[in-house]
């Protein structure tokens, strides 16, 4: 723990903007085994009261009911009771609860992320009738204005809205992964969040806040961990990744050229260049270890996805973003650009395979987007062969995208290899598909030919509100912009 930088975390937090939103139920007579459903319309954080009164005889025992708190109305009927998902079952938003004194208002303790309340009577005396009248939610967020959904066209606008609701629902006192699960701060997830932020809400002390948090918590020997935990008070995860410790570097660098902080770039710098070092104890000369050697490196939640290539090029993208920032502050850079060259040089030998023209990873040769993907990202053959590796791909049995998190990924490698017409189709089909499948905000999976689509083995715990799906916001203002920016 470094307490400065948490001091000055913790001055930076937030105060919440709140809203309350009420919605009438439809006032149906509730007996037992009976259930009915309000519906806000959206997509909300927030606390939760409902007003309930009675019909028939006066109330001669509690009313014991179920309360389920949905994201998205697929999860209305989906039965939960034999849940066998590796994440805990506690996740799920569902309550149980005896409502005494009739006619009453029930405040419910827990923060909720919901469009929809399904009430289910599940005990309750034969001489009265439950009534839901009204639920209300205080809205929480920590955007301060609001942003009016912009695109060159109907989709892009459509898509924007989406996006827009997705980050400002997840800005909390920090800039959380799911406002349903796992509700606390994850270093890839900041990372795409802040670039959405710098082209729409502009918190940028939020931002501020975050990498103060992840540098205070960072480790004896300076490992920034991948998650930290502020409630009910500081404390990092034990959970360490390849990739989301290295991703503090462009995250960094992305803060110092949206808001020119020189400051607080140059009192975080040798907390991210020490990500460098530390990461170089993955490598066995240049080339870093396989997947199985390497310890947890994310890149996507593809479980059959060896990660070798795609930690390599991360490495390389990241010390990139390093000598950048080095540069804008005017500390040397020798070390890092040698380091770096030789990295790139490895990465050719050991991963692109001439027969493909593709970069390929660990011993069996997997292909994957992912492999490719991180490789243009990191720029490790120029712009003209990342856009000739990316069209080769389609027409091979490579590993896909699993998540919008490397989705994401995959349309900056597009632009940046000047294939944005292609980078704006891939983006409308992906979100679009999920606008269409009913969403309010965007989800933490998306796979258009499986809708059970989990990493946790259930769909049950997935998020249908997550950070690493806004960045439709940052794609359209920044690149898809009819010109606008040109
Ligand atoms: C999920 C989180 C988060 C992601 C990590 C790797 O559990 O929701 O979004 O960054 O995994």
């Amino acid at each position: 723990m470094i307490k400065k930088f948490l001091i000055k975390a913790k001055a930076l937090k937030p105060k919440l903007t709140t809203t309350e939103i009420s919605v009438d139920a439809d006032k149906t007579p509730l007996g037992d085994g009976d259930h009915t459903v309000l519906d806000f319309g959206d997509h909300f954080v927030g606390k939760v009261k409902i007003k309930f009164s009675f019909v028939g005889s006066p109330p001669d025992a509690p009313a014991f009911v179920k309360l389920k708190f949905c994201e998205h109305k697929s999860e209305l009927d989906e039965d939960t009771t034999n849940y066998n998902g590796w994440i805990s079952k506690s996740w799920i938003q569902e309550e149980y609860v005896h409502i005494d004194d009739i006619p009453s208002e029930l405040k419910l303790e827990r923060r909720y992320a919901f469009r929809y309340i399904r009430i289910d009577v599940i005990n309750i005396s034969s001489k009265y009738r439950l009534v839901a009248e009204k639920a209300t939610v205080v809205s929480q967020t920590s955007a301060k204005n609001e942003v009016k959904p912009y695109g060159e066209d109907e989709t892009a606008k459509k898509i924007d809205k989406v996006a827009l609701r997705t980050l400002k629902n997840c800005m909390q006192y920090e800039f959380e992964d799911g406002p349903k699960r796992d509700r606390r701060l994850w270093l890839g997830d900041l990372r795409l969040q802040a670039l959405a932020n710098y082209e729409t809400y502009n918190n940028y002390d939020l931002v501020k806040r975050c990498l103060y948090l992840f540098a205070g918590v960072s480790e004896k020997n300076g490992n920034i961990p991948a998650c930290v935990f502020t409630r009910p008070r500081v404390i990092a995860d034990d959970t360490f990744m390849f990739d989301y410790s290295l991703l503090f570097i462009p995250t960094l660098l992305d803060y110092f050229t949206a808001t020119g902080d020189k400051a607080t770039a140059l009192e975080l710098l040798p907390t991210a260049l020490r990500q460098i070092e530390i990461a170089k104890e993955n490598f066995d000369g240049d080339v870093v270890r396989d997947s199985d050697k390497l310890g947890w490196c994310f890149i996507d939640w593809s479980l059959e996805l060896n990660k070798q290539c795609s930690a390599q090029a991360v490495y390389i993208f990241c010390e990139k973003s390093a000598i950048k920032l080095c540069s804008l502050l005017g500390v040397k850079t020798d070390e890092l650009e040698e380091d770096v060259k030789r990295k790139t040089e490895a990465a050719i030998s050991a991963f692109y395979d001439k027969s493909l023209n593709l970069f390929v990873s660990g011993k069996e040769r997997q292909l994957s987007y992912a492999s490719n993907i991180w490789m243009c990202l990191a720029d490790v053959t120029g712009k003209e062969n990342s856009i000739n590796i990316l069209a080769r791909l389609e027409n091979t049995d490579a590993i896909r995208p699993v998540t919008p998190y490397l989705y994401h990924h995959y349309i900056q490698a597009l632009i940046d290899a000047g294939a944005v017409d292609k980078a704006k189709k891939t983006m409308y089909d992906y979100w679009d598909g999920m606008v269409d499948a009913g969403a309010d905000t965007f989800w933490e999976l998306y796979d258009p030919n499986n809708a059970d689509a989990s990493p946790y083995g259930s769909r049950a715990v997935n998020n249908y509100c997550h950070a690493w799906s806004c960045t439709p916001s940052y794609f359209i203002r920044k690149y898809f912009t009819g010109g606008k920016n040109d």
